[in-house]
């Protein structure tokens, strides 16, 4: 007997090599012990759904894509920039404001002064954004913190909101975020520190899987990444990269010569770019939130990427600066109008792509057997219109890991 069975339904498994979507029209789909225990055409199903099931639902035609998979968020984090957002408004740019003390820094300091029960707290309430928009997997960085007590502080208060949300949490240390105030006479050390002290202690503790950077103008270059890139692997842990978003330092090709999980925003990546991460598996993760946000006029090469068969993935980068948003379905709108990405990209993006991003692909991202039985249940009649609709509220059931939540 499966545990739950999802009936009167069309699926979009998103399993390369099928029709667009994967689609699977009037199929269904049974969760055994939290897995996919079987998919399909309904009319193949081998008994009566309810002698097959202990609970069956129905789904009105309802269409069932795997759950949607947020892989780039700075969601913890204190405070807010509300008011940088006027000075933007008002002509200041990103890196002025950063280089006069504002940005990250600020963020930094709100983020020191918030005891972790506020800073789960306003996460929560972060979380459910995308929770109600069909999300089941969010990754979370630190590097809000800048020190190891606060970092420790940030990623502990990441894990405590996989509970209380009913989503898989995957954490990212970002201790190469922006060179802390105290440390503004002297970089090296601040790297050193994050390489030598930070990573070990924070990879001993379990408390991420993955390391990520800045490597921008107005971040850390590719020697100081390299640096911390090398005690990572040293530690176990994979890495990813923030790189050529608002200028191109060619972190996208140190970051594949790491083999890294992904490289992410890319605005400004070029042809060498593309081809290393080609070559090493890299997956491209879009942004377009920041994009909009910062009114960016590149465009990341998308049709390069495409055509060297680089794996696009799609998030939202919800954090205080650059892209204060909290709705997946916003983001697959914005990677098809500004990208050009087709919605069948956008939602392979949030999915399956989303889930080879994290290293999860084996687990996650596409309704097939034995993957988790993590599913978002829409009311629309195409699978475009997950894309289409600016935002809107087409959830209708969420499961995380065969239970509806
Ligand atoms: N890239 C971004 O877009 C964010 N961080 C990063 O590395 C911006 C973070 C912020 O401004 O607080
Ligand atoms: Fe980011």
């Amino acid at each position: 007997m499966f545990d739950t069975l999802w009936i009167d339904a069309n699926l979009a498994t998103m399993a390369p090599g099928r029709a667009p979507y994967g689609a699977i029209p009037r199929g269904a789909v049974a969760a055994k012990d939290g897995k996919i225990a079987w998919i399909g055409f309904a009319a193949d199903l081998p008994k009566p759904a309810d002698e097959l099931a202990h609970e069956v639902r129905r789904c009105d035609n309802a269409w069932i894509t795997p759950g949607l998979i947020e892989c780039h968020t700075h969601l913890v984090f204190g405070g807010n920039r509300a008011r940088e957002f006027e000075m933007r408004l008002e002509g200041a740019t990103y890196e002025q404001i950063a280089h006069a003390g504002g940005g990250i820094v600020s963020t930094v300091a709100a983020t020191r002064a918030a005891s972790k029960q506020d800073l789960i707290e306003s996460a929560l309430r972060r979380l459910a954004g995308l929770t109600r928009a069909g999300v089941t997997t969010v990754e979370i960085k630190s590097g809000y913190g800048l020190d190891l007590e606060t970092e420790i502080k940030m990623l502990e208060a990441a894990g405590a909101l996989a509970q209380p949300g009913a989503v898989r949490i995957k954490r990212t240390f970002l201790g190469l975020h922006a060179l802390p105030p105290e440390f503004k006479e002297d970089r090296a050390a601040y790297v050193q520190l994050v390489a030598d002290v930070m990573i070990p202690a924070i990879a001993a503790s379990g408390l991420a899987d993955a390391v990520d950077a800045f490597c921008e103008n107005i971040g850390f270059t590719t020697e100081e990444v390299d640096y911390v890139f090398s005690a990572a692997r040293a530690n176990g842990l994979a890495v990813k990269l923030h790189a050529e978003q608002l200028s191109n330092q060619h972190g996208a090709s140190l970051a594949a010569r790491y083999r890294a999980l992904s490289a992410d925003h890319l605005e400004y990546l070029d042809d060498a770019g593309v081809a290393a991460m080609a070559a090493a598996g890299t997956v491209a993760v879009l942004l377009p939130g920041a994009f909009y946000f910062l009114r960016e006029k590149r465009l990341p090469p998308v049709e390069k990427l495409r055509a060297a068969g680089v794996r696009m993935a799609v998030a939202g980068d919800c954090n205080p600066g650059t892209s204060p948003m909290t709705s997946p379905l916003m983001a697959l709108n914005m990677a098809c109008t500004l990208f050009r990405l087709t919605p069948e990209e956008a939602l392979a993006g949030a999915t399956r792509e989303a889930a080879q991003a994290l290293g999860m692909g084996d687990e996650l991202g596409t309704l097939e057997l034995g993957k988790a039985a993590d599913l978002a249940i829409w009311n629309v009649e195409s699978p475009a219109e997950l894309s289409y609709w600016l935002g809107a509220p087409l959830l209708r059931e969420r499961v995380f890991a065969g239970r509806v939540v």
